[in-house]
């Protein structure tokens, strides 16, 4: 099972009322709610056992709190990405010396090549690529190229019309995964433990398995129900705000 010692946030800028969506009927985030949701869900991964850093907010990108998809850190690397939207792209400035920090060994993704990190799912040395609107073939053939130098393997998910990977499956260790029903009969993910999350809970797809904890969305009974028939310890955390613009639990951190 991965363990994880660190994580990296970055604060909400004022501008996240601002963030791309595709689902604006749900309206516009409150931004002093966004910020104490987010200042509960750093609580969260301390009582995880993780040390939280927490970088200071970056006004002109709107989505930039969501840094799980400027970078992928693996055991062995990370990677910078270059996102598939492009008012997202400045996002990744400073990241490379950011996890230079933390790893010897760095890749980055170069043009023409995007990817996001909420289309990269890790299941212990294998990753999920998920061939996404921001996760382009390119991308993910030098992510796979990375991936194989140091040991590991990846492959392509072709997508149904969900934003990230992520957003509609989620691993979370002990051979289980949480799978929204865009993503029940794939073949590729025939022999998991599956949990099927149900239609009107799909928001809850995205999870967060952090070492001895799952952390999930509040107010999904039926999926905290089945994650915890599974035998795992769970958190609940309000995301309202950030379900508003898109975001999940797993977008909001980088974890290693
Ligand atoms: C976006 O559309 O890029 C943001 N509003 C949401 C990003 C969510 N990130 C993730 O699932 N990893």
């Amino acid at each position: 099972m991965n363990t994880f010692k660190h994580a990296i946030v970055r604060k909400p800028a004022k501008s996240l009322v601002d963030g791309i969506t595709t689902h604006p009927e749900l309206g516009k985030p409150d931004y002093e709610l966004a910020l104490r949701q987010h200042e509960a869900y750093v609580g969260a991964l301390e009582r995880c056992g993780l040390s939280v850093r927490v970088l200071p907010a970056q006004e002109e990108f709107p989505d930039s709190c969501f840094v799980e998809d400027v970078a992928v850190c693996t055991g062995r690397f990370a990677l910078v990405t270059r996102p598939g939207a492009d008012t997202r792209r400045g996002e990744i400035a400073g990241v490379r010396e950011l996890l230079a920090e933390y790893y010897d060994d760095l890749e980055e993704i170069r043009a023409p090549g995007t990817i996001e990190g909420g289309d990269v799912m890790m299941v212990g040395e294998a990753f999920y690529i998920g061939l996404s609107s921001r996760t382009n073939a390119d991308g993910a053939a030098q992510f796979i190229a990375a991936l194989e130098r140091r040991g590991y393997s990846g492959r392509g998910v072709k997508m149904p019309p969900t934003l990230h990977l992520k957003t509609g499956c989620s691993y979370m260790e002990e051979g289980v995964l949480l799978v929204d029903r865009a993503f029940a009969a794939y073949p590729e993910f025939a022999s998991f433990k599956r949990v099927d999350i149900a239609p009107e809970e799909s928001y809850a797809a995205n999870c967060l398995r952090v070492n001895d904890y799952v952390i999930v969305p509040a107010g999904y009974p039926k999926a905290l129900a089945a994650i915890r028939a599974a035998g795992m310890r769970t958190i609940e955390l309000d995301m309202s705000e950030y379900r508003k613009i898109d975001g999940g639990l797993s977008c909001l951190s980088l974890r290693f």
